[in-house]
């Protein structure tokens, strides 16, 4: 039987049935599914997974086999040297921030619409807190994100404000929300969701934990009607992966139509005169804090191509 995976860490994993949308908890038969090359999670909320149902055991199941993802968001784990997915299987990720408390962080965008193009998902903004105080420059990093084609959605948690707008946009679909710890996250999915925080808490209540977090994604369904939002935990940083550093400029749709002109052959954009994307940062045309976005990302990526 088919089965969507709600949410699951440590081999156990909540599946709802396709065809009678019945929850089991469920294991991975053997260490079959493991072995999926380039991840180091086999599964994650927003799979789909085939599944045998246990004799005797009417909420329980096994996992024998997990169809191939269309997207995925993921970030790399460190310890297991080895990407980590987040959620998988979405119609748009939702890239959330604040302007003010926490500061707004215009790089966390920058790499997480990096990361979103790497698993093939297309991505808006949302900035949550829009009642306060929303300083120009933020204003106008928000515009040139725009001027990408990349949506931005304001709104506010707290008042109630632009919250409709966003709803109609998302109301059916399955999406992902991922922002860093204090943007307002759950607060938002409370208004979008009103019984978010209990699907949450029973998350909490089936995996023993005492608090109401989860460090996993789990799949939140909306209150009437069909589709998701898929609450990924609160990042703290997202590092880059699978990144060449002489390729990064690949990676910033903006630099894109200008790579080529510059004087040097395999220009990196720092130094080298002649450089047409600094000359597009000079003119104005490239945002210049989005550049220097490009500088930090360069150096990272060099230093890590150092060490290994
Ligand atoms: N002014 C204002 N405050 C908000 C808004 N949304 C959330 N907050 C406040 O921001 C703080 C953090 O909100 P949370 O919803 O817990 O943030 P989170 O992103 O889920 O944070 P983590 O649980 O750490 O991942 C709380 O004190 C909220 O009351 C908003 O739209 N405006
Ligand atoms: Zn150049």
């Amino acid at each position: 039987m088919k089965g969507l995976v709600l949410w699951g860490i440590n081999n156990i994993y909540l599946v709802k049935g396709i065809d009678d949308g019945n929850e089991r908890e469920c294991r991975i038969k053997g260490k079959k599914l493991i072995s999926h090359k380039k991840f180091y999670n086999p599964i994650s909320a927003g799979d789909q997974v085939d599944f045998e149902d246990i004799p005797g055991e009417p909420d329980k199941a096994i996992i024998t086999g997990r169809d191939d993802r269309f997207n995925y968001f993921a970030r790399y784990n460190k310890k297991g040297r080895a990407l980590q997915t987040l959620a998988v299987n979405m119609d748009r990720l939702y890239c959330i921030v604040s302007p003010e408390l926490p500061p707004f962080r215009p790089r966390f965008i920058d790499r997480a619409l990096i990361m979103a193009e790497q698993g093939h998902l297309e991505i808006s903004i949302i900035l949550n807190k829009c009642d306060q105080n929303i300083e120009d420059s933020v204003r106008s990093r928000l515009s040139y994100f725009e001027s990408l084609h990349i949506p931005v959605y304001s709104v506010s948690a707290e008042t109630g404000e632009g919250v409709d707008a966003l709803l109609e946009e998302i109301k059916g679909k399955i999406v992902g929300f991922a922002g860093q710890s204090g943007v307002g996250k759950s607060t938002l999915l409370n208004r979008l969701i009103p019984n978010a925080e209990q699907t949450t808490a029973e998350v909490s209540r089936k995996m023993c934990r005492g608090k109401h977090t989860t460090n996993f994604a789990v799949m939140i369904p909306h209150e009437f009607g069909s589709g998701y939002i898929i609450d990924t935990p609160g990042i703290r940083e997202l590092l880059l992966w699978g990144i060449d550093s002489s390729d990064l400029d690949h990676w910033f749709i903006d630099f894109q139509p200008l790579i080529g002109s510059c004087n040097f052959n395999g220009c990196h954009h720092l130094h080298e005169p002649g450089c047409a994307i600094k000359d597009a940062v000079q003119s104005g045309v490239i945002n210049e804090d989005r550049y220097e976005s490009y500088v930090r990302m360069f150096a990272e990526l060099k230093e890590n191509e150092r060490q290994y």
